[in-house]
């Protein structure tokens, strides 16, 4: 059955009309079960509209379209047209900037000014792929004169891209960019709690010209669409980002069938400041690693290591700068740089972490509670949160929280904090401050982490090869290194002498 239109009234008086239904062939349709999800504004707590979801059913139609299209239509296009595809999608979101950051900030509730950068990863990184898209081969190996051999890089087939809510267009971008570049075809799945930019996303996937089945978006819970596409027989490959629990979960469940698997996952990434710092530098960018995006960043420098000779001077000029920088207020205002936590869930979380931390016997320094000046007085808003006079086996120094909540850590001496840098399950980033390249080589030698950041924090680049160690994930995105997730390789052995027995 055909999926109805509806039209979104934003609170800055912007109208956004779209379908509710799920994406499947370039077609429009609702879920077989007439299963809902209700997606909520996190500064009002009001709802705003509900959307199709999907059940098994619904992903078995999707899994059949892609199929159909990966051995058919698509296996047509060459590397040169699958380029040409993703630069014309990159050009088509870039107009629609203003109703897709509008959604975006409807229903992750980050500030409209910080919407938009969501929307210009999406175009980068499909611009940077499309690039690449007629530009992976494979080689030629010399073996010996009776043989010809070669190898052929093919796409890995029809994927299972599982997303969050952190970057719900941003991390569509990261999962589909190599994804099609590679000639792959997917089933991709947003998170519940942002379903609504991706639908309007959807209708420029058929304006751009990409055949039926290749790009199918089902909305849907992770129980049930998430489980279904993890389960299906009929996809080769799962790429996610999200926790780590749900990581273990996906990688156990997708063992059945032996799928190539893509996992990015939780963090609790260190930020270390040595007494020869620029100050003000380590402060600004220590203040976005935690605080940007309301924390709910997968690389968030939520411990913040400070070294004794220096550690009440940062503190002092963090702390106001914090509060200087971190204005909350209605994400559609200018001003606004903090809005509301995503849901209410993380909202609860993040304040029972802060209770945990007061029962733990640490002391909070600032905010630890709902912000005192939320907008209308509703919405999922929490004050910046430090935290001080931590200890490593305290919940808040171990454990992810994803939300605007710092803790900062005294240190001494160098070994000590690589140490205490190193001592989590986690290993997604590392950031340190210091002006002697010397240490700056040597310590991120030794930080057990995928990416690392020297004199600034979390600028991730398109280019650059991302990903975690330890229980921060499997594999890389983004960069040279993203096509490999997103292809493999055939050998082939041509024989030049024919046997005469
Ligand atoms: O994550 P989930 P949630 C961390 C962060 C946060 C916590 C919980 O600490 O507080 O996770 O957030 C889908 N099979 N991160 O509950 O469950 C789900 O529908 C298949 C870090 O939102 O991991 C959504 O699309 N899929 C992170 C996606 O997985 C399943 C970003 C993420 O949800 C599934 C987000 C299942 N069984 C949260 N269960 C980062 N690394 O950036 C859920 N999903």
């Amino acid at each position: 059955m055909p999926s109805p239109k509806v039209t979104i009234t934003a609170p800055n008086g912007r109208q956004v009309a779209i379908n509710t239904g799920l994406f499947i062939n370039n077609e429009w349709v609702e879920s077989r079960d007439g299963k809902k999800l209700t997606s909520i504004n996190p500064a009002t707590e009001e709802e705003i509209v509900s959307v199709s979801a999907a059940t098994t059913h619904d992903v078995d139609t999707a899994v059949k379209a892609a199929r159909a299209a990966l051995e058919g239509s698509w296996a047509e296009v060459d590397g040169t047209q699958r380029g040409q595809l993703l630069m014309k999608l990159a050009d088509l979101v870039e107009a629609e900037m203003e109703p897709l950051a509008t959604l975006v900030t409807i229903e992750n509730g980050k500030p409209y000014s910080q919407a938009t950068g969501d929307i210009e990863e999406m175009c980068g990184v499909f611009r940077y792929y499309g690039g690449w898209a007629d530009k992976t081969y494979g080689q030629t190996i010399e073996t010996n004169r009776n043989k010809f051999t070669y190898t052929l890089r093919e796409p890995i087939g029809v994927c299972g891209q599982i997303i969050p809510w952190n970057y719900p267009l941003g991390m569509a971008g990261w999962k589909l960019g190599p994804c099609l570049a590679c000639g792959n075809t997917t089933i991709l799945k947003p998170a519940e709690q942002t379903p609504l930019s991706i639908l309007y996303f959807a209708d420029l996937v058929v304006k751009a010209g990409f055949p039926p089945g290749v790009i199918n978006i089902l909305n849907g819970s992770g129980r049930e669409a998430g489980s279904a596409i993890v389960e299906h027989p009929g996809i080769d490959k799962i790429s996610f980002t999200g926790s780590t629990a749900t990581g273990r979960m996906i990688m156990k469940s997708s063992a059945g069938t032996l799928k190539n698997i893509t996992l990015e996952t939780g963090g609790k990434s260190p930020l270390i400041i040595f007494d020869d710092a620029d100050m003000k530098n380590a402060v600004k960018w220590a203040h976005y690693g935690i605080m940007g995006n309301m924390g709910q960043i997968c690389t968030a420098t939520s411990r913040i290591f400070i070294h004794e000779r220096i550690y009440d001077e940062f503190m002092e000029l963090f702390l106001k700068y914090t509060a200087k920088i971190s204005i909350v207020g209605d994400p559609f205002e200018e001003k606004t740089w903090h809005g509301p936590q995503v849901s209410k869930a993380q909202y609860e979380k993040i304040l029972g972490y802060a209770e945990s931390a007061r029962q733990e016997g640490a002391t909070v320094l600032a905010g630890g509670q709902p912000a005192s000046n939320k907008p209308n007085g509703k919405g999922y808003f929490i004050d910046p949160t430090v935290v001080g006079d931590v200890k490593p086996s305290m919940k808040v120094y171990q454990e992810e929280i994803f939300g605007p909540f710092a803790v900062v850590v005294k240190f001494t001496s160098e070994e000590e904090v690589v140490k205490a840098a190193n001592d989590t399950e986690y290993g997604l980033a590392a950031t340190l401050f210091t002006t002697d390249v010397t240490r700056a080589v040597r310590v991120s030698q030794r930080l057990r982490a995928g990416n690392i950041w020297i004199n600034s924090n979390n600028n991730s680049d398109f280019r650059v090869p991302f990903g975690g160690m330890k229980q921060s994930g499997i594999g890389r995105e983004l960069g040279e290194a993203g096509l490999q997730a997103y292809s493999t390789i055939k050998a082939v052995h041509l024989n030049l002498v024919m046997a005469n027995p």
